[in-house]
């Protein structure tokens, strides 16, 4: 589902008849899934009533696609998942910053992604950056990357629910962002993910890798503000392609849920890592 705004208040509605919305949008909201074909009614409804109640406003399109998929799900796990007791900005960006540099990514890389993140109107897709350079390289700046063919297995979804809801952070939004990232950073050539929430009124955004697992790190922006987007830092050998149909094409499914863990310190000794 793509739910948008005209930018100008005197064009036409498209909520029917139209396959696609216009370019001269506002991003609204995006939400996907993959389920067997009982379930989707129920889902269209969910992803029709997300778009008419988002933060980011009324849209005035929606476009919800309905594709079969023949290629059978890669089975994939869960990242680990563990929030920073980060209580502003400043600490915010800083632990995720050195979260990055521990992971190999470059001082340069980081600024930019961060930039990124911060300014002017929000990408529609993802942003791919050389980790060595900080160089940006996806093909359609204004459309970015799309991670798409991403679902959870339903038994998997329960227990994800269950752990969150022990941590009470089981919302729509934690368990998508961490399907999401979880098939992120089940492609090799990504190193590390940023993510920091478009929503105005969502200032929890995170980081993600093999190695770090989930990481959500509350007040990674000031609150209203409608800035955010992805970025995924790649190796400099990658192969620009290949990464761009695993993430935009090939069929993923989060089937085993790993570990959920509460707060830790942004500046403690803890650090949350895989193998500890
Ligand atoms: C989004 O707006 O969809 C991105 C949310 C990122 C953080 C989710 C979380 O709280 O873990
Ligand atoms: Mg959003």
């Amino acid at each position: 589902m793509r739910a948008s705004k005209k930018k100008q208040s005197d064009s036409q509605s498209c909520y029917e008849n139209s396959i696609e919305c216009s370019r001269n949008e506002i991003h609204i909201s995006g939400a996907e899934g993959l389920y067997i074909k009982a379930e989707i009614t129920k889902a269209v409804e969910g992803y029709v009533k997300r778009a008419f109640e988002h933060p980011r406003g009324k849209p005035d399109c929606i476009v919800l696609t309905i594709e079969e998929i023949r290629q059978k799900p890669r089975r994939i796990n869960s990242l680990p998942l563990h929030t920073v007791n980060s209580t502003n900005v400043r600490d915010a960006r800083s632990f995720a910053k050195k979260s990055l540099q521990g992971v190999g990514i470059s001082d340069a890389a980081i600024d930019s992604a961060l930039d990124l993140v911060s300014t002017g109107s929000s990408m529609r897709g993802a942003a791919l950056i050389i980790a060595s350079s900080g160089k940006r390289i996806e093909p359609n700046r204004e459309r970015g990357i799309r991670v798409s063919r991403i679902g959870i297995s339903r038994p998997a979804d329960t227990k994800l629910r269950q752990k969150l809801t022990r941590l009470t952070i089981n919302t729509d939004t934690v368990r998508e962002a961490l399907v999401l990232a979880s098939k992120v950073a089940a492609c090799r050539p990504v190193i590390a993910e940023l993510c920091v929430s478009d929503d105005p009124d969502y200032t929890t955004g995170y980081i993600a890798s093999e190695t770090l697992g989930y990481l959500r790190i509350p007040h990674i922006k000031k609150k209203k503000a409608r800035t955010g987007g992805r970025v995924f830092f790649i190796h400099t050998e990658s192969d620009k392609d290949e990464i761009i149909e695993y993430l935009e094409e090939i069929p993923v499914m989060v089937s085993t849920i790993a570990p959920c863990y509460g707060i830790f310190p942004s500046n403690g000794d803890r650090w949350p890592h895989r193998s500890s």
